[in-house]
């Protein structure tokens, strides 16, 4: 199911709510128009046609994300051994910072800074941000993020030959940026580790959250679906599957995959595996710390038509202007 960038996202969520069913519309089977009159009404039918293609396909769509408050807010996944002691990962997510604030950490896996598997978090309060494996190993950008929806892609592979090779960063896809290296990047993440996967702060404590207890540099701002591979993927894979939703059942290397697409209660559901996190400290009520209607990405499954007599499955371009 491809997704699109969503400028659509609200009206998603008014179908949604709704029932959103899809409808087949009884129609002429082509549109005719005098061209002097018809180009106004034919671009009107467009961007009708656009909303109800839209509105069609995702009733059953899932298209929430979880709004973190920046004090707080985390989902506390546990620890989930397939990236403790092993020598390639992938994490990818869709994030939105509301803030730059230093060390303010999307997600890691750590309970020290030795013991660290996995972190993306600021470096400054510019927008760079730094990637790491353990405490030594971390890249930093030197190129700011915006305040905007970015697909960030962290891809560990200590084989490589040199830091560049063992540690990417992608961002929305396209090329590694370039990062500077605060040291080698190790061979293996650490093995005997029993820290915690968190979203939205590093986490200094073994145990689960109580209260704030164990959250540190908490994420301010939105993120959408978390993914961890046990290998490490290529810029194709990543730039491929970055605005479509995933078949868990497809994917044998994917670990973890979350979509964040509950819209309420405290589980965080884990669509591959049972990694499943838990929310702590979220208001969930209101348009922060809360469940809300992912800015990201739209399903849409078919193509556009103006044949309205076709099922929406079978649509394909079919404009006449005379
Ligand atoms: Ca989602
Ligand atoms: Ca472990
Ligand atoms: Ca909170």
């Amino acid at each position: 199911m491809k997704l699109y960038q969503a400028r659509f996202a609200s009206q998603h969520s008014r179908v949604a709510r709704n029932g959103g069913q899809r409808k087949n519309v009884a129609q002429p089977t082509r549109l005719f128009f005098n061209r002097e009159k018809g180009l106004a009404f034919a671009f009107i039918m467009l961007l009708s046609l656009v909303f109800f293609v839209s509105a069609a396909n995702t009733a059953s769509a899932v298209n929430n994300a979880l709004s973190f408050d920046g004090t707080d807010d985390i989902v506390d996944i546990g620890d989930v051994n397939s990236l403790d002691g092993v020598s390639q990962y992938t994490a990818e997510a869709w994030v939105r910072f509301s803030v730059f604030t230093t060390n303010e950490t999307a997600f890691a896996k750590r309970t020290s800074d030795t013991d660290r598997a996995l972190v993306l978090q600021c470096s400054d309060t510019s927008g760079n941000v730094r990637i790491g494996v353990s405490n030594v190993g971390y890249g930093s950008t030197s190129s700011p993020l915006s305040l905007a929806w970015h697909h960030l892609a962290v891809v560990y592979n200590g084989g490589g030959a040199s830091n560049s090779d063992r540690l990417k960063l992608y961002v929305d896809g396209g090329t590694p940026r370039s990062l500077t290296f605060s040291d080698t990047v190790p061979t293996t993440t650490p093995a005997s580790s029993g820290s915690r996967l968190v979203i939205g702060a590093e986490y200094n404590l073994t145990t689960p959250v109580i209260g704030t207890t164990g959250v540190v540099v908490p994420f301010g701002g939105q993120i959408d679906e978390f993914r961890i591979w046990n290998v490490a993927r290529s810029a194709t894979e990543i730039q491929n599957n970055m605005y479509s939703q995933l078949t868990p059942a497809s994917e044998p290397n994917l670990v973890a995959y979350y979509k964040f697409d509950e819209g309420s209660g405290t589980t965080l559901g884990d669509s591959k595996g049972s990694n499943h996190g838990t929310l702590k400290n979220f208001a969930l009520t209101g348009t922060s710390s809360n469940w809300v209607a992912s800015g990201v990405v739209i399903p849409i499954s078919a193509p556009i038509d103006l044949n309205m007599n076709k099922p929406v499955e079978s649509y394909s371009t079919d404009i006449e202007l005379k």
